[in-house]
Parts: C-alpha cells; structure tokens; sequence
C-alpha cells in the first residue's frame, strides 16, 4: 500500500446533526435546526403579515431529531476515546456558527459557545487526533436568514468575517486545519442550506411556503460566497501562519460519466461538471471566475458584477487544500433529469455498477469513481487533497444478540479505500480519508436516525425514543485493523 507515513485516518461529523442541545447556553437556532432534514418540503420558516418578517414555525407533528441529535454536547468525551479506539489520528467536525454568535449578528461572541469548542478542540488534541473543523456546515444562523436573506446579501460577509476572524482568534495553536463552507457547490441545488438563501417572492403563496429563490438570489449568493471564502483564506493566514485552508466541495458530481459516446451527453457532462463542481472550485483553488459563466449569467438572466478589488482578492488568496465528499457516481443523459440530493447528483443509472447500497436509500456504489475524482482533482488543482466524506448509510438493527453485523459497510469502505490507495499510486497526493457519520448522528438530508453510517451505534430511533446508549459495531474493528495498518490489511 501506498499510503504516506502521515495519512490522516478519521472520520467526520457536523455540530448539527451530533451535537443536539440546540438551544443551550446561549446558542440560537440555525437554519437546519428548523428543518426535519435537508430535503424536506417542511421548512419550519414562516411569513408574519404583522411583522412583514419570516420567523420560525416548527410543525408540531414532526420529530426535530437535530435538536437533540445524540447528544454529543454532553458525550463527546466519551466518543472522541471509542474514535481514539480505531486508531484515529484526526477527527473533522464544524463548529455551529448560533454558539459562538447565536444570530450571526451580534458585535460580541458567545463565551459559552467558545469554551465548548475550547474544550473539545483540547480533548481532541490530548486524545492524539489533529481537529479538522468545517467553519459551517449547512449552519447559517436562522436570523441572518429571516432578518437579512441570507448570503445573497453582502452584509452576510461581515457577520462572517467577525466570526470566522473570533475563531481563527480563540484556537490558534490548537486547529490548523480549517474547512470554509461545508459543500458550498451544491447552492444551485440547495440554495437555502448550502447559501442559506431565502427569498420573498410570494409569501402568501401556499404552494411556496418559504418563497422561491431567484437565479439573481442564487447568483448573488455565489458572489458573496466567493468573496467570503478568499477573505476567510486571508484572514486565518494573517492570524496564524501555520492555518491551512481549505474548501469543501460535493464532488460526487465529478464522477458523472456520458452515458455513451453520443457528443451531446459527452458536452452535458461537461457542462454537469462545471456547474456542479468548478464553478467553485476554479475560483477557489486557481483563483478565477471561469469565463464561460459570462454565457451562463446572460441565460440566467441576471447581472453579476465582482469589483476590481474582489477580483484580485479572489486571485490572491487561493486556498492550501482541496478537500471533498464523495458518494456515489451517476451518468448524464441527455433524455433524463439529473436530480440531486445530498449524497450528489442522480442521472441515468450506470449498467455497469455491480454494487448497491441496500434499500431503502439505495445509493449506487462506485469505489472507482473515487480513484476518478481524485484524479480529475489533482490534474486540475495540483493541490493537496484530503477526502472529509465517504460513507453509507444502512437501515440496521440490534441481532438478538445485540450486535450488528454491518458487513456491507465493511465492503464498502474497503473497495473505496483500494481506490484511494490505486490513486495516490497514479500520483495524487491525497492526505487523509475521513469517513462520514463514524458514529450514528441524524441523517441531513432526510433528518432521520434510522439511516445509520456509524462505526459506532446509538440507540436512538425515528421517533426520537432512545437510551442514546453507544455499542460498537463489526466494522469498528475492521476500519481498527485498516488503520493500524496504514492500510496494508487490505493487500492481503
Ligand atoms: C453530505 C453532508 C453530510 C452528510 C452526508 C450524508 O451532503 O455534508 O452532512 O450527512 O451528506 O447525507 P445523508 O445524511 O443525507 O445521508
């Protein structure tokens, strides 16, 4: 195998879907805090005619599981030494934006929320594993949103550098590696999580509850993100010059092959793959706003203008690493839809996929598409690339004997990790593979328990019933063994 001394091996969560204690010492709603998940078409965001304002509306129905999540605000201790148990050397996880300033808009930080994250950045560090921490994972405070749009506003920019500029502040010397916005690239498809994006188009139309977001929103929110990210790189560099920097991209959406040799699903892949991926990723990593976009911002029918200054900011201040989920893989056809959720993108289905996830998500499992990405990355970006997602999640119970038996998990992470050991072999300098979801935490795009990705149980169930009790699964002690290794187990 050819993994470096130095790999880092982990795995990864986010502050939302694992820390619950959602409205605890001082922290205020963020905006997955009101959804049930990701993809629901209950958004928990009202339009007040009094106030002429949004304001949150949870639907009493339904199961905020989030909100308590598995309780990792008050576990993390004991679950950051079963991580340590598999060998871990670094642990990704986000710090929720609502602890630290609870509506985004405050001049002060939360002290509380500081000292959590204190705490738990020093656990991390004494336990061995390096803190790779998400800035914001789909955690824009709910008030930016309701109170000021969203990202499409440019006031967003200074709320952001006030906080990222704390941050960057209060753990200097303790986190080194930063990721900016959590798979910021899937703004197009989810404008409200990924730009927290929110638009009054009209309020009283009960078919759109939330009110839809305009290409301009969008468009406006891809400009003021782009500024964010380059300053976010300016700002940790100035702080401490030993931050390294990184985007977070979805990049199943790189792996999405012509269906067949026909020019035009040939050209709409490509045309897939920059919409998805290097619109961001361009500017990010080689410092540019890829020139086709002039065609794309005409047809959208919108004006985007970056400044002279904006421009060379985003020039300059390129990111240190590039780092990505990946899923799955699908196949672009002209005649089909491609439509998305959160593990990427679904076009027509590939024949030559063997393998799928079990129902009832069923998600296409495709390790070499893994190899691909890395690949298509690194000849693009020539950058250090470090995986922060890959993983499956399963439908799974207690045996009667209160074990369970995960062995597609195992098969799943070890045909990905082959493909990463293959691609660092062709020449890519991937730094670290972290699994998603290590331990069971609340799905984010369905907002559910029962989709389960962890190495880790928690008995905790759909309808919020639960001990929260942890119990370690069969594949905790292979992904033990592939670590120890550095990854030579699998050779054999
Ligand atoms: C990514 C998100 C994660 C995560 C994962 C799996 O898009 O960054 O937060 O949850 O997808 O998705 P899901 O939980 O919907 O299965």
């Amino acid at each position: 195998m050819s993994f470096p001394k130095n790999f880092l091996w982990g795995g990864a969560i986010a502050a939302n879907q694992y820390e619950g204690a959602w409205l605890d010492d001082g922290k205020q709603p963020n905006v997955t805090d009101v959804l049930v998940g990701i993809m629901s078409k209950d958004p928990g965001i009202k339009w007040n005619e009094e106030t002429k304002k949004y304001e949150m509306c949870l639907n009493p129905d339904k199961a905020y599981l989030s909100h308590i999540a598995v309780d990792g605000y008050h576990r993390y201790r004991e679950d950051l030494k079963l991580m340590k148990g598999m060998g871990f050397n670094s642990f990704r996880t986000s710090i929720a934006w609502g602890r630290i300033y609870p509506n985004g808009d405050e001049e002060t930080p939360n002290e509380a929320g500081l000292k959590f994250y204190d705490d738990m950045f020093d656990c991390m560090n004494e336990l061995g594993m390096e803190p790779v921490i998400t800035l914001s994972h789909y955690e824009t405070p709910l008030h930016l949103i309701t109170e000021y749009g969203g990202w499409n506003n440019p006031k967003l920019i200074e709320f952001w550098n006030r906080y990222v500029t704390t941050v960057f502040e209060r753990y200097k010397g303790k986190v080194r590696l930063w990721l900016t916005f959590n798979e910021v690239n899937a703004l197009f498809r989810m404008p409200l999580v990924a730009g927290g994006v929110l638009t009054i188009k009209d309020p009283k139309d009960p078919s759109d509850p939330i009110g839809s977001t305009t290409k301009q929103d969008q468009w406006d929110a891809y400009h003021n993100l782009l500024v964010a990210n380059a300053q976010t790189v300016k700002t940790g560099h100035e702080i401490d010059p030993n931050n390294q920097i990184g985007c977070m991209l979805t990049c199943s959406g790189i792996a999405i092959y012509p269906y067949n040799c026909n020019p035009e699903n040939v050209l709409g892949a490509l045309d897939m793959q920059r919409k998805n991926i290097f619109y961001f990723g361009d500017p990010f990593c080689l410092g540019i706003v890829p020139s086709y976009l002039n065609k794309v911002w005409k047809e959208d029918g919108v004006i985007v203008n970056f400044t002279d200054e904006e421009l060379a900011l985003i020039k300059e201040y390129t990111v240190d690493f590039f780092s990505f989920s990946y899923y799955r893989s699908t196949t672009y056809d002209v005649d089909v839809n491609v439509e998305g959720d959160t593990g990427g993108l679904v076009g027509k289905d590939n024949p030559y996929l063997v393998d799928k996830a079990p129902q009832p998500w069923g998600w296409a499992v495709d390790p070499a598409g893994l190899r691909y990405t890395l690949n298509v990355l690194y000849d693009r970006y020539h950058l250090p690339l470090l995986i922060v997602e890959n993983g499956v999640g399963l439908d799974e119970n207690l045996d009667e004997n209160g074990h369970i038996d995960d062995s597609f998990r195992v098969h799943y992470i070890e045909e990905h990790i082959k493909n990463v050991n293959a691609a660092i072999e062709d020449g890519v300098d991937c730094r670290g593979y972290l699994y998603w979801g290590p331990i069971d935490v609340v799905s984010a795009g369905t907002g559910e328990m029962k989709k389960r990705y962890g190495f880790v149980y928690v008995d905790r169930f759909n309808d919020g019933h639960g001990t929260l009790e942890r119990k370690i699964k069969n594949s905790y002690y292979r992904y033990k063994e592939i670590i120890e290794s550095n990854g030579e187990v699998l050779l054999k």
